[in-house]
């Protein structure tokens, strides 16, 4: 073998062995950097011999030309449905059903969770890619070859030696929760109408006929049954081909488990229910299946769906309703939000009345009309929202939604900045909404944290002219807040002492409380250690506010005015004056930073602190506290009751200590 030759069989075994670990196992083997010279090294070589470019190649995802049209295929075997279930009774009733036929009496099942998205049929060659297609109708699909070999998640070349000649296997197109909101935020910065949902996303995207277009789209294909095979013997049972399809290259769902009788996969469907919104992918429900083969051909099919398989559907997170009315909400930062007012309808396990319409221009995309049958939609721990007005159930003329010319609140004009979705009031020193947004930001859990003063004594204080500004409120005394309505004397000390004791805080507590626009908690953190002192950040520029670690342009713009604004700028004094006082923060430099270049995570619940707090103990000594896990996680902290950041974490081989080994560390800090 010539050595260009061997080098280039090399690094594409190098890259594919790279991109399993990091598509099917979540497991990076190396950096983003590391894969992207590799790729860029075969490029140069196969762009300098071209003959020995193959088609299961890394590099040959991308760049095929568009097609004039589809053609059909035909499926081997057909790719049949499923019957559903909707209660354990059913589920119970499958069981019973099938276990008489077969002279049983429980029934091994595999479940795995339903994935919402679209099925699709990939056949292999002696190991090769040679043809993707859709479902279509079950018998008939399309071919979506050219689409197929774009996504990192379908394998151009099996692994392994021990396939057989002719291998058909059949899984399911989705797009991460997470990749989609992404997806969808280019669309609409691009102008594009957004999507409106993952699984409209898949089929929308799987459907091009220019793969190029495929290729920027966040597809992924997780395996789920094996079809047509010729020359080759797989296993005996579904659990053992799942385990065989990840073998051999795909990524198939971690969470599916073998259970003994219907009781325990209606328990297994509760587990799935209760994870739902923090699954990264959309799950419609769990799919239920005899798991031995032999039982399953016993049992075989009636019309288009096998006896042996069922599908325990969830709530939908869908659902129609109708839209009654649209309110217009003011901000904190003066953005006006409008609000759907709906019939009150059960989606996604709970009865939702009110949904986002996000901006103006949302409103224009949907052309909802008042009185409109609506597709709500929740999903994940995202607001409810509207994804669709279903204009051919309308009936006569409808009003369209007029969005206001004035503030709602305080009357005053309202614009919009160019390259922005949102309309805003900027009366923000005199609009009440405004004036009462900051108030709540102030006092909430992860600003001040000032417990005893809730929403409902800050309007009655504010709409009594007793506070006007955040500095008010250190001026309140017992005697005003007992001569409140429903406030007793009890409740007027608590209050106050809980004032008084926000007066004690930390610098990035402050700064996040001060409810600068853009502003949260990890850019008031990176300001707090950047500058470490409060003036240098009010009297930093432009430019010096851009060295801070991810504030860019516009937050140090939003940043700078706050600070010119004379008004603000006394705010402060006045906070200062009123006693408020920060740990100095170059003391929290000062401790051992024993955590210097880590980053942490937390997770499930501790006893001896609020994640909060440990989230800030870390960063006093010198760690980096992240949201998610990732491969730049080093250490995940976990209680009890932890759930997919656990699991991420084991995957990933992230160390995972608990609260004892975590205050052990702290003791050895001297903490
Ligand atoms: O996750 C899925 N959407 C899924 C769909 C799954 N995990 N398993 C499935 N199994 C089958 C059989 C039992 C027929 C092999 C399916 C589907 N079918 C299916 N997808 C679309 C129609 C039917």
């Amino acid at each position: 073998m010539s050595s260009p030759e061997r080098e280039i069989k090399e690094l594409s075994a190098r890259l594919d062995r790279w991109s399993l670990a990091y598509h099917r196992d979540d497991s990076p083997l190396a950096s983003d950097a590391e894969y992207d010279r590799a790729l860029r090294r075969l490029r140069e070589l196969e762009t300098a011999h071209p003959h020995l470019i193959s088609r299961t190649s890394p590099t040959q995802r991308v760049g095929d030309k568009p097609l004039d049209q589809f053609t059909s295929v035909r499926h081997t075997l057909p790719m049949l449905s499923l019957d559903n279930a909707f209660s354990g009774d059913d589920l119970e009733a499958f069981e019973q059903r099938n276990a008489n036929k077969l002279g049983l009496s429980v029934l091994r099942f595999c479940c795995e969770p339903k994935l919402d998205g679209v099925a699709m049929s990939l056949l292999y060659e002696d190991g090769v890619l040679v043809r993707a297609a859709t479902r279509g109708d079950g018998t008939t699909g399309e071919d979506i070859t050219h689409n197929a070999r774009t996504m990192e998640t379908v394998p151009l070349r099996l692994q392994g030696g021990d396939y057989p000649t002719m291998l058909e296997v059949r899984g399911e197109v989705v797009i991460p929760r997470a990749a989609f909101h992404r997806m969808n935020e280019k669309q609409a910065s691009s102008g594009e109408p957004a999507f409106q949902n993952p699984r409209n996303a898949a089929a929308g995207s799987l459907r091009q006929l220019d793969p190029r277009i495929t290729a920027t789209r966040p597809l992924v294909f997780m395996a789920y049954s094996v079809g047509h095979v010729e020359g080759g013997i797989l296993p005996g049972s579904h659990s053992e081909t799942l385990s065989y399809l990840s073998r051999i290259g795909f990524k198939t769902s971690k969470l599916t488990q073998v259970v003994d009788g219907w009781q325990a996969a209606e328990a297994f469907v509760d587990r799935i229910l209760e994870q739902r919104d923090e699954i990264e992918v959309d799950i419609d429900g769990v799919v239920i299946k005899v798991n031995d083969f032999e039982q399953q051909l016993a049992l075989g099919f009636v019309s288009r769906a096998p006896r042996w398989a069922i599908a325990r559907k969830f709530p939908a997170q869908e659902e129609v309703t109708t839209l009654l009315g649209v309110d217009f909400q003011v901000g904190r930062t003066g953005a006006i939000t409008p609000v759907a007012r709906l019939q009150p309808v059960f989606v996604g396990g709970v009865t939702v009345s009110n949904a986002t319409l996000h901006n103006a221009d949302e409103i224009a995309r949907l052309d909802v009309r008042i009185g409109d049958q609506v597709i709500v939609r929740r999903a994940g721990d995202v607001i409810p929202q509207i994804v669709k007005a279903l204009d051919d159930r309308r009936e006569g003329d409808l009003p369209k939604v007029a969005f206001p010319q004035e503030c709602p609140d305080c009357r005053d004009a309202l614009t919009r900045d160019l390259n922005e979705a949102a309309i805003r009031c900027e009366n923000s020193l005199a609009c009440p909404a405004q004036q009462k947004g900051a108030l709540e930001h102030f006092v909430s859990r992860k600003a001040m944290d000032i417990d005893g003063v809730g929403e409902k004594l800050l309007h009655q204080l504010f709409d009594q002219g007793l506070v006007s500004d955040i500095a008010d409120l250190y001026d309140l005394t017992v005697e005003q807040l007992a001569a409140l309505d429903r406030m007793g004397h009890k409740s007027a000390v608590k209050a106050i002492e809980a004032i008084e004791g926000s007066k004690a805080t930390e610098l990035p507590r402050f700064l996040y409380a001060l409810g600068i626009r853009e502003v949260g908690e990890a850019t008031a953190r990176a300001l707090a250690s950047h500058f470490v002192d409060l003036g240098m950040i009010m009297t930093a520029s432009r430019e010096s506010l851009e060295e801070v670690n991810d504030v860019g342009p516009v937050v140090a713009s939003h940043i700078h005015r706050f600070f010119s604004r004379d008004m603000n700028r006394e705010l402060v004094g006045r906070l200062i004056d009123a006693g408020l006082v920060w740990s100095l923060p170059k003391e929290q430099v000062a401790l051992k930073a024993i955590l210097a270049g880590q980053t942490w995570v937390v997770t499930g619940k501790l006893e001896a602190m609020s994640r909060d707090e440990a989230g800030a103990t870390i960063r006093r000594l010198g760690g980096q506290t992240a949201g998610s896990v990732s491969k730049k996680t080093d250490v995940l902290l976990a209680g009890p009751g932890a759930g997919s950041k656990l699991s991420k974490a084991e995957s990933l081989g992230v160390k995972i200590i608990d609260e004892d080994d975590f205050m052990r560390l702290l003791a050895e800090a001297e903490l």
